[in-house]
């Protein structure tokens, strides 16, 4: 079976782009592979995160992927720092990467932009995502546009430590679905929808109650004119709107179009709405379901017991090739 690794932050409250740009793709694949998906607690940690929240958002985050539909029974469920192997690994990668590529990571560019101090934990954050990649030995990496250079570098990595070391790393691709990969900021359609983005009109979250929902869209920017046409350069907001539907719905472009012909943007949005509505509290419902059964800890302990397993016999690998101690053999550690 391929195996399928991804890893979403438990930096704040999901968005509807980390859903439909991630979390609800990891579903579509749990049936027919291996499935890891990962709480990436560590890479939270590279700007500060209160010690009072983050283990709440850390257990919001894991419920967020169930109440989008994960199996505990056939995926692996964990949260990185429960496993040490994801730390050790990026250290040896730190020093296959070079100063100069992460350099080039336009993530850390637009998020280091205009700040007196960044951590170096920022800086080095997608060589820690190259070592939860390649400790799965995984073949498909499912995410949004924005992690596309991330997964690149991976590959870089893996490939440059392969040749230098000998063969150690299985090559991961990238899974960047053509459609919703990248959901705009309802307010501002040449940006990302962000968790990090201070006003919250921005982004529709995952918990957002239904009135709330219809006041951000109906607050959304939109374009000239008043025609529902699907236009991405010319008219962004309407066409993100528009995407946001199509996602909802399953229905295409040419028939939201259709059926939205001779009326205005208010109509639309007001359908926008219901069918967000509609989306989401299933998923809201699940939510409270899974917190209400109190069965959180044990599925993620069961994950990164197993995750431990599988991690601990590439990190052996890849010891072994450098020439590492093994004095104490990683997959030997009882947890
Ligand atoms: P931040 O904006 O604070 O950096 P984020 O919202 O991008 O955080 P992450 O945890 O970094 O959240 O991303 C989790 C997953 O969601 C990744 O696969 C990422 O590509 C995807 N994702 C994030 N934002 C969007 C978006 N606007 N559209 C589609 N996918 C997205
Ligand atoms: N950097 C990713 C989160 C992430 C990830 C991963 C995604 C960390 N490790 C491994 C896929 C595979 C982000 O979405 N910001």
């Amino acid at each position: 079976m391929k195996r399928v690794f991804s890893g979403v932050q438990p930096s704040g409250v999901l968005h509807l782009g980390n859903y439909f740009g991630a979390i609800r793709r990891f579903v579509d694949f749990q049936d027919g592979y291996d499935c890891y998906y990962c709480i990436v607690d560590l890479h939270a940690i590279t700007v500060y995160q209160d010690p009072k929240e983050l283990p709440k958002q850390i257990q919001d985050t894991a419920l967020y992927y169930l109440a989008a539909g994960l199996d505990p029974k056939k995926t692996t469920l964990f949260v990185q720092s429960d496993v040490p192997c994801h730390a050790e690994l990026s250290w040896i990668l730190e020093c296959v990467a070079t100063f100069g590529e992460l350099s080039r990571m336009t993530q850390f560019k637009d998020k280091a932009e205009g700040k007196e101090s960044v951590s170096a934990g920022l800086f080095t954050y997608p060589v820690l995502m190259a070592a939860d990649i390649l400790l799965y030995d995984t073949d498909i990496v499912p995410v949004g546009e924005d992690q596309k250079q991330h997964v690149e570098l991976c590959r870089d990595l893996a490939e440059r430590f392969n040749s230098r070391y000998g063969e150690t790393f299985k090559m991961p691709e990238p899974f960047i679905p053509q459609f919703g990969s990248r959901i705009k900021s309802l307010q501002d359609p040449n940006k990302k929808m962000s968790k990090s983005d201070p006003d919250p009109n921005s982004y529709i979250s995952l918990d957002d109650p239904k009135d709330e929902i219809v006041k951000k869209i109906r607050r959304a920017v939109t374009d000239s004119g008043r025609e529902i046409i699907y236009l991405p350069e010319e008219k962004p907001a309407i066409a993100n709107l528009m995407t946001i539907y199509a996602l909802c719905t399953g229905k295409s472009l040419p028939e939201i179009e259709q059926h939205f012909s001779g009326k205005g943007y208010a109509d639309f949005k007001k359908d926008l709405a219901d069918v967000v509505i509609q989306e989401l509290m299933p998923v809201q419902e699940r939510y409270k379901d899974y917190r209400n059964s109190g069965d959180l800890p044990h599925i993620l302990r069961e994950g990164a017991v197993k995750a431990n397993q599988v991690s601990s016999g590439v990190l052996k690998r890849a010891k072994e090739r450098l020439g590492l101690s093994l004095l104490i053999d990683p997959t030997q550690r009882k947890f």
